[in-house]
C-alpha cells in the first residue's frame, strides 16, 4: 500500500473548500473507491503525487499532453509568450498563426473559433447549427458526452454515466426535451427520430470515436456515412465532436481516419497543449452566421489569448513530424495487447477497444463492447475499481471509471509499456 497521507490530508482540506474536493467530477474517485492523488509534478510520461509516489501515466489530463507532460518546447514557448502578456482581450497573431494550423489539419474547417474549453465549443456550434437551420431539436447518442453545457446532460457519458446521473438536476425539462437521443450505431432509430419530427432537427452531434463509455468502435458498416447521407437529405448539420479524437486518431482527426467530412467540428484538449482552448469551425457560409459576422452570438475574455494559443501552437506543430501517429499507435497496441494477455493468463475475462491511441479495457465476459448498456449492464465495474486501485499501488494511473479512455504520449517508452504490463500483471494477481 503507497504511502498517501498528504494526499489524504489534502483530500479532507479540498473537499471542505470545493464540491467533492474537486474541480470536475470524475477526478474524486467516487466510482472506484479511495484517496485522489494530489499530484505535484509531472514530466514525460510520469506524473508524481504530494507524497512523492510516482505513476505512470495514461490520463495525460484526460487527453492534452499527447507530447508528455512539461514539453521542454512547449514549457520554453508558454514561457516566452507569459512575459510578453498573459492576454490582452484584443486579436494577436498567435491566433492567426493557431487558425491557419487548424484550417490546414482538419480537413472540413475553412473557418474556425476559438474558445476556452469543449464544453463552449460544443454549446457554440448546437447554438449555430440552430442559427443556421432555423430548427431547436438536435440528436445526440445515449453515452456521448458533449461537456456540461445544458443541452447535452441528457443521457450522458463520461461523469454523468460514471455517477448513474446521465441526465443532470437543474435542466429545465423543457430545455431537455429537445434533445432526441438514439443508440450508437443504430442509423434506424436515427431514421425514425427525422421521420417523427420532420423539419425540426438541426442537427446531430457524435463522437466519431466515442471516448465517453470507455473506447467505442462505431460500426464499420458505415454508420458515420449513414448519418452523413441522412443530414444531407433531412438539411440537418453534421457536428463531429472530435474535442477527445481530434489530433489523437491521427493528425486529422476521425474525420480524415474515416474518411467522413462534418459540416462542423469541435475541438478541445490536445489544441491547448494543456492550457485551456476549445475550437469548433467548419464550412465558411456556416462559420460566416458567428458574431460579428453574422446573427448567432458568441463570445469570450479569454479567448484566442496568447499563452493558450503558443501552447496549442508548440504542441500542434510537432504532431506534423513524420511518423509521429504510426509510433503512437504502435505503442498503444502493444500496450493493449500486453495488458489483454495479462487478463487471459490470470483468467479474467476482459476485451479492448482501441482507436489510434485511445483505449478502453472492459472487465466483462461480453464478446465485445459496443454500447453504453453493455457496458453499464455487462461490464464488472466493480472489478475495475479494484483493479484501478491495484494499478494505483502498483505506480500506474488510469482514468478513475470505466467509462473513460485511456491515452498514450510519445514521452511513453517501450520500458514503461513493459513496466506497465508487468504492473498489471502483479495487479490481477492480487485480485
Ligand atoms: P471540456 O469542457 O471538459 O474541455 O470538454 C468537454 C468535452 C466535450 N466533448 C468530448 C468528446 C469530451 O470528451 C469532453 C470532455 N471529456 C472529459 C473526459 N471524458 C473531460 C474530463 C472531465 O470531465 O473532467
Amino acid at each position: 500500500m503507497t504511502e498517501i497521507t498528504r494526499s489524504q490530508n489534502d483530500f479532507d482540506q479540498a473537499r471542505k473548500l470545493l464540491p467533492g474536493g474537486v474541480n470536475s467530477p470524475v477526478r474524486a474517485f467516487k466510482s472506484v473507491g479511495g484517496t485522489p492523488r494530489f499530484f505535484d509534478h509531472a514530466s514525460g510520461a510520469y506524473v508524481w503525487d504530494v507524497d512523492g509516489n510516482q505513476y505512470i501515466d495514461y490520463v495525460g489530463s484526460w487527453g492534452p499532453m499527447i507530447l508528455g507532460h512539461a514539453h521542454p518546447d512547449v514549457v520554453k514557448g508558454v514561457q516566452q509568450t507569459a512575459e510578453s502578456g498573459m492576454s490582452f482581450g484584443a486579436p494577436c497573431e498567435l491566433e492567426i498563426d493557431l487558425a491557419q494550423l487548424v484550417v490546414d489539419l482538419v480537413p472540413s474547417i475553412d473557418v474556425v473559433r476559438f474558445v476556452n474549453s469543449g464544453s463552449e465549443a460544443t454549446m457554440s456550434a448546437l447554438r449555430l447549427a440552430r442559427g443556421f437551420t432555423g430548427r431547436d431539436k438536435f440528436i445526440k447518442f445515449d453515452g456521448g458526452y458533449h461537456g456540461h453545457a445544458d443541452g447535452f446532460l441528457v443521457k450522458a457519458g463520461s461523469g454523468a454515466a460514471t455517477f448513474g446521473e446521465p441526465d443532470s438536476a437543474g435542466v429545465p425539462a423543457d430545455y431537455a426535451k429537445l434533445t432526441l437521443t438514439a443508440p450508437f450505431n443504430d442509423i434506424e432509430a436515427i431514421k425514425k427520430l427525422f421521420a417523427e419530427n420532420p423539419g425540426e432537427i438541426a442537427c446531430i452531434i457524435v463522437e466519431p470515436v466515442p471516448g465517453n463509455t470507455g473506447v467505442m468502435l462505431l460500426n464499420d458498416n458505415g454508420f458515420l456515412q449513414a448519418l452523413r447521407d441522412i443530414c444531407d437529405t433531412e438539411g440537418a448539420l453534421l457536428i463531429f465532436d472530435e474535442v477527445m479524437c481530434g489530433f489523437r486518431v491521427g493528425l486529422g482527426g476521425a474525420q480524415e481516419r474515416f474518411g467522413i467530412m462534418p459540416d462542423l467540428t469541435c475541438l478541445g484538449k490536445v489544441i491547448g497543449g494543456g492550457l485551456p482552448v476549445g475550437a469548433y469551425g467548419g464550412r465558411e457560409e456556416i462559420m460566416r452566421q458567428i458574431s460579428p459576422d453574422g446573427p448567432v452570438y458568441q463570445a469570450g475574455t479569454l479567448s484566442g489569448n496568447p499563452l493558450a494559443m503558443r501552447a496549442g501552437l508548440e504542441t500542434l506543430t510537432r504532431l506534423r513530424e513524420p511518423g509521429f501517429y504510426d509510433e503512437l499507435e504502435r505503442k498503444t497496441t502493444k500496450l493493449v495487447q500486453g495488458l489483454l494477455a495479462g487478463c487471459k493468463t490470470a483468467g479474467v475475462p476482459a476485451v479492448a477497444n482501441q482507436v489510434g491511441a485511445m483505449f478502453t479495457i472492459f472487465f466483462t465476459e461480453l464478446d465485445a463492447v459496443s454500447s453504453c448498456t453493455d457496458v453499464s449492464s455487462h461490464c464488472d465495474l466493480e472489478f475495475f475499481g479494484r483493479y484501478f486501485n491495484a494499478m494505483l499501488d502498483e505506480g500506474v494511473y488510469l482514468a478513475p471509471s470505466q467509462y473513460e479512455a485511456a491515452f498514450m504520449s510519445a514521452a511513453h517508452s517501450d520500458a514503461d509499456i513493459d513496466n506497465t504490463i508487468a504492473a498489471a500483471a502483479r495487479a490481477l494477481a492480487q485480485l
